[in-house]
């Protein structure tokens, strides 16, 4: 079992070695009682101060998807979200586990409400999200990066929920989601399909998915009356390049091919 948390000084736990071998073997693993209640409950009002209750009322952020609504966190100005930023970084250094000891840097992090699928939206992102992975998006050069997809409230499938298939973290590079018309990865890479999604997560507040970029993962509308709220942590290894295409993550004015991402912007967490 985790360790517990001791609330008042740590707010996270690290992972676990079944945790690392999970994510190893799978490409994802769930992280119970990973953030403590403090931290969740803080992350839970800035969201809802910055985008309101309905997880709707924040400036367009420019993509515009059925997945989620999105609002740039900005977590490492915050001082105690910057402490679970720090720690999330020496997990995701364990569950990287490069065996040169290449550390990790922050990449980004955001709020993703899934908002409900029975309501007219302003900022789209009350749509399932169609099976994907998010490696070709982020415009960098190297694997090893994840998403720590930690869950603000109780959440099960009802609320859209993600679902990983294991193991895909194997099959290489499957294309931009942007590509895939009306279907999904898994209709494109039916070998994909084939490995089986995991059934639908069910999160208690403070309950953290971790997901490799290369793993194939979806979920299906909130089917509820009130947003799915999730705070999204994202790690990169600390050698990583831009690959010199457009990036949705980063702006990249003044970068050059090639260029690690810098310390300025992506600080080395681990
Ligand atoms: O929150 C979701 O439904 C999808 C999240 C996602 O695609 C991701 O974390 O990469």
């Amino acid at each position: 079992m985790p360790d517990a948390l001791d609330a008042a000084t740590k707010p996270c736990r690290t992972v676990t070695k079944d945790e690392v071998a999970h994510y190893a073997r799978h490409g994802w693993a769930k992280l119970d009682g990973f953030v403590s209640p403090e931290i969740v409950a803080k992350l839970l009002e800035i969201a809802r101060g910055r985008m309101g209750d309905d997880g709707d009322s924040n400036e367009a952020y420019g993509l515009n998807q059925p997945y989620f609504n999105a609002e740039y966190g900005a977590g490492l100005t915050i001082p105690p979200i910057r402490g679970l930023i720090e720690e999330i970084g020496a997990s995701a250094k364990l569950l990287m586990d490069r065996k040169s000891g290449v550390g990790v840097r922050y990449f980004t992090d955001f709020f993703a409400p899934k908002l409900p699928a029975s309501k007219k939206t302003k900022n789209a992102g009350n749509g399932p999200t169609a099976f994907h992975q998010d490696f070709i998006t982020f415009a960098v050069d190297r694997t090893g990066g994840m998403t720590f997809w930690i869950a603000l409230e109780d959440y099960g499938p009802e609320f859209g929920t993600m679902s990983f298939v294991s193991g895909s973290h194997r099959m290489g590079v499957m294309g931009s989601y942007h590509t895939y018309g009306a279907g999904d990865l898994l209709d494109v890479f039916p070998e994909v399909r084939a490995l089986g999604t995991s059934e639908p997560m069910r999160y208690r507040a403070g309950d953290v998915t971790v997901h490799s970029h290369l793993t194939a993962h979806g979920a299906g509308a909130n089917l509820m009356d009130r947003p799915r709220w999730a705070y999204l942590v994202l790690t990169q290894p600390a050698d990583v390049c831009w690959n010199g295409a457009p990036a949705e993550a980063f702006d990249t004015t003044g970068m050059k091919l090639n260029q690690r991402l810098d310390d300025a912007r992506f600080p080395q967490l681990a």
